[in-house]
């Protein structure tokens, strides 16, 4: 078994979890933020079964998309007289990061 952890957006979370449920896969959406734009993101985590993995990333891929987020930067500390002209930065954030861990033990009580 292995447990799959997606970071994904908070836009496609839903529709991942919807997806999941649909095909019988039971999964959990954590709300979480990312450390670098320190935006809502979500986390979905679910066990399955190795010969399951490819299908829940296939499902991943479908439901989930990149997309290009706009970051204003933080001004740098200034000395005086001195200018700084905020120009706005394109990130391109993943569809989905995700992980696949191997579960030791599952039990369902
Ligand atoms: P964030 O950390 O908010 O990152 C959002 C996007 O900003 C990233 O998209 C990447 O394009 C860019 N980025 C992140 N760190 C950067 C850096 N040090 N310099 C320049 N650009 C940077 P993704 O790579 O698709 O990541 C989306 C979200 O997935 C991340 O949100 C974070 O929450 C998570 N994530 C990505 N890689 C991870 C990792 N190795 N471990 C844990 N979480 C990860």
């Amino acid at each position: 078994m292995k447990l799959l952890v997606a970071i994904v957006h908070h836009e496609d979370a839903g529709a991942l979890v919807d997806a999941l449920l649909d095909r019988e896969y039971r999964a959990t959406r954590l709300a979480s933020s990312g450390g670098f734009l320190k935006q809502s993101n979500a986390t979905v985590i679910l066990g399955v079964d190795d010969d399951q993995v490819e299908t829940v990333l296939e499902i991943v891929r479908e439901t989930c998309h990149a997309r290009t987020q706009v970051v204003n930067p933080m001004p740098p500390i200034m000395e005086p007289g001195e200018f700084f002209m905020p120009y706005p930065l394109e990130v391109e954030v993943g569809g989905a990061t995700v992980f696949v861990l191997p579960v030791e033990r599952y039990e369902r009580i």
